[in-house]
């Protein structure tokens, strides 16, 4: 992947709002992102002094120079959640059947869960419910029904990491006949310690191709004293039976080099969270010619740009 020369794209300077909690913010990171109506959208995790998250819309023609939205993205329905709700972030967004689906964590008093959000236009996003069992997170739909079931990935949490917050080393796939209710097929893959992806989990949904899925995910080294360093995977994953590992590339294809992502809030992390081919064939299939816009958090602190093509993925997963 290559960055984009204007990195960071978008910094917390840019985040310009009357209102109140958005005066002077810390951090924008971690966007959702998605093609809509010719641009590229992205939903902005910002978090201000007061260590709130809130998500702010921002769109672009030329996936560089980005239009902020003044206001944060209205929730609705929040109300019908069971248990009190801290933050709402890392969205991740698929289109499906017509519909914008938008997969965020969500921490709780009672873990962090994946929450179901839809929407049509981007102007508010509408909360379904809960989707996961407690203590998940990096949740992604795939865009289409395979074998008459909807298709997650999904990575528990079930290692307790550095300051009590909790991550995992599998990536696991759920199926699901109504989006609501969930239940889990098997493992995807899992870390491989001592390596550079010993803690994993998804990032982007996945993007279709002639090959099989092609699947971007983070690693995170755990085995350097001062610090975790988070990086960027590639693997691929079988068309009809997305849970079957074809291959997964051996190197990263990301790593914390460039200043923004060895400081900030959060050092040595580079996190991605949509990647958008900008050609589709009819079926939805991106042909290997297609370049690859991947846009991912730098140091949990600004939102940065990385080109890549399909070919150049797929070239990435079958390094020797
Ligand atoms: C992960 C998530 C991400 C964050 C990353 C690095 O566990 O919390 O939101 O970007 O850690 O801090």
């Amino acid at each position: 992947m290559k960055r984009h020369p204007a990195n960071p794209v978008i910094t917390r300077d840019q985040i310009r709002s009357p209102h109140p909690a958005l005066q002077d913010v810390s951090s924008v990171f971690n966007p959702g992102g998605i093609m809509f109506g010719g641009k590229i959208l992205l939903l902005l995790r910002v978090q201000n002094r007061a260590r709130e998250t809130f998500l702010v819309k921002a769109v672009s023609t030329d996936g560089l120079h980005f239009e902020i939205d003044t206001q944060p993205l209205t929730m609705k329905g929040l109300e019908a959640c069971p248990h009190q709700i801290y933050h709402v972030y890392d969205p991740r967004i698929t289109l499906l059947e017509g519909r914008y689906h938008v997969i965020c964590a969500m921490d709780t008093e009672q873990g962090c869960f994946l929450g179901w959000f839809t929407t049509s236009e981007f102007d508010r996003l509408d909360f379904l419910g809960l989707v996961s069992e407690p203590d998940v997170r990096n949740g992604i739909l795939f865009p289409e029904r395979i074998g008459g079931d909807y298709l997650r990935f999904e990575r528990p949490n079930d290692i307790g990491g550095q300051n009590g917050v909790k991550t995992g080393s599998a990536i696991v796939c759920s199926r699901s006949h109504d989006l609501m209710n969930w239940e889990r097929t098997g493992e995807v893959f899992s870390g491989r310690p001592h390596y550079w992806d010993e803690l994993i989990g998804s990032g982007p949904p996945p993007i279709k191709t002639e090959q099989g899925w092609l699947h971007i995910y983070h690693g995170v080294a755990t085995h350097f004293a001062s610090s975790n360093l988070y990086q960027l995977g590639v693997s691929l994953q079988d068309l009809n039976q997305p849970w079957i590992t074809l291959r997964r590339g051996k190197y990263n294809i990301l790593e914390p080099r460039e200043l923004y992502e060895l400081t900030g809030q959060v050092p040595n992390v580079v996190f991605a969270t949509v990647s958008i081919p900008l050609k589709t064939d009819t079926q939805g299939c991106a042909p290997p010619y297609s370049e690859v816009y991947v846009y991912y958090g730098a140091a949990d602190t600004c939102v940065c740009l990385a080109i890549t093509t399909i070919a150049e993925l797929v070239e990435d997963v079958y390094a020797p």
